[in-house]
C-alpha cells in the first residue's frame, strides 16, 4: 500500500537545552545531511520551503543547583515559536514533519496541532514516558516533561501560557509505545490518570503488530488528527547509539520500521516529529541515517 503523495512541511528545531547533554541541537542538520530530502522526493512527495525555528543555543544563565525546570525561559520561548510554525503549516494544508532537537520541542508541536485538532490523538514512541512535573523530576531536564505539560500537569507552565495554542491534550487520546525507563513519579501519574502505556514487556508479550493496532485504536478513535512523536531512543541502542539517554532492550530495527509502516498504512497520521538524534555521541552517523529510513517508512516507503 503506497501512501498518497502529500505536501510536506519540514520544520527544523535545532534546540538542545531541554536535554542534559549537548548535541541534539545539531539533529536537523544531521538528519538533512543523512539524505532526508532525497528520500522524500523519491517517495513522490512535495516539499514546501523549509522552516527553521530560531532557538537559543547558549543559555542566558546556568541553571541553579537543584533547578526544577532547567532553561525554562529558553524552552518557553522555543515552544511559542514552534507552536506558531506548526500551526501555520497545518493552515497551509501541509503535513508537518518536525525535526528536533530534544523532546521538549514536542511541547510547542502539540500546542500548535491542538489549535487545529481540538481532539488530537498522540502516539508517543519513546524509551521514556516524559511525564515528569516540576514536583517529580530528578534531573530538571524539560525533555522529560513534554507529555505532562501537554496534559496540563505542570503548575508553572501550560498551553494557556503559549499564544495561539490549542487546549491541553485529552489523556484518553494518548498512547505510549516502547517505554522501559519510567521514573516513580511518572509511573504514579500514568496509573492515576489511566494513560495507555505499552511497554517493551507488552511488545514482547503481544508482538509489535498487535500493540500498534491497539495504539491506533486509542489514538485514532474519536480524534480529529493523530500526531506521531517519535523519540529515536525508542530504538535499541545497538541500532541508535547516538542518543543522550540510551536504554537497553529497545525496539529492534524491524520492529521500529514495522511500527511506522503500520502507522503509514492506517492513513490516520496527520503530523510527525523525530527527536533526540545526537550525532555528537555517534561519530558513525548511523543514528541520523536510521532516522531518515524510519521517516521514509512512515511516509509510505515499502520493501516491494
Ligand atoms: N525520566 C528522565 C528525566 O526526567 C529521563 C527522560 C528524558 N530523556 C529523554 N526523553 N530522552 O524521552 O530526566
Ligand atoms: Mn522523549
Ligand atoms: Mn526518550
Ligand atoms: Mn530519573
Amino acid at each position: 500500500v503506497q501512501k498518497q503523495a502529500m505536501k510536506l512541511q519540514l520544520i527544523h528545531v535545532p534546540f538542545g537545552l531541554g536535554a542534559g547533554r549537548a548535541g541534539t541541537e545539531l539533529g536537523p542538520g544531521d538528519i538533512l545531511h543523512a539524505g532526508l530530502v532525497r528520500q522524500i522526493r523519491n517517495l513522490g512527495h512535495d516539499l514546501a520551503d523549509d522552516v527553521w525555528v530560531s532557538c537559543a543555543d547558549k543559555p542566558a544563565a546556568a541553571p541553579a543547583p537543584g533547578e526544577r525546570l532547567k532553561h525554562f525561559a529558553e524552552v518557553a520561548e522555543m515552544s511559542r515559536n514552534v507552536c506558531t510554525e506548526v500551526s501555520a503549516a497545518v493552515e497551509s494544508g501541509a503535513f508537518p514533519l518536525i525535526l528536533g532537537g530534544d523532546h521538549s520541542i514536542a511541547i510547542g508541536t502539540m500546542a500548535g496541532l491542538a489549535a487545529h485538532y481540538p481532539s488530537l490523538g498522540v502516539v508517543w514512541i519513546d524509551a521514556h514516558t516524559d511525564m515528569n512535573t516540576e514536583a517529580t523530576t530528578h534531573s530538571g531536564n524539560m525533555h522529560g516533561m513534554s507529555l505532562a505539560i501537554a496534559l496540563g500537569k505542570l503548575r508553572s507552565f501550560s498551553y494557556a501560557d503559549i499564544p495561539g495554542a490549542g487546549p491541553s491534550i485529552k489523556k484518553g487520546n494518548i498512547v505510549m509505545v516502547a517505554a522501559r525507563d519510567i521514573d516513580p513519579g511518572e509511573r504514579e501519574l500514568i496509573r492515576k490518570e489511566g494513560i495507555a502505556c505499552f511497554t517493551m514487556h507488552d511488545i514482547d508479550r503481544l508482538g509489535i503488530h498487535a500493540v500498534m493496532e491497539k495504539a491506533l485504536e486509542i489514538a485514532g478513535s474519536g480524534t480529529d488528527g493523530v500526531h506521531l512523536s517519535f523519540d529515536i531512543d525508542s530504538v535499541d541502542p545497538v541500532e541508535a547509539p547516538g542518543v543522550g539517554t540510551p536504554v537497553r532492550g529497545g525496539l529492534s530495527y524491524r520492529e521500529a520500521h514495522f511500527a511506522l509502516e503500520l502507522l503509514a498504512e492506517s492513513g490516520l497520521i496527520t503530523s510527525m516529529e523525530v527527536v533526540e538524534v545526537n550525532s555528537l555521541l555517534d561519530p558513525s552517523g548511523r543514528t541520523a541515517r536510521l532516522a531518515v529510513e524510519l521517516i521514509a517508512s512512515m511516509l509510505g516507503k515499502r520493501i516491494i
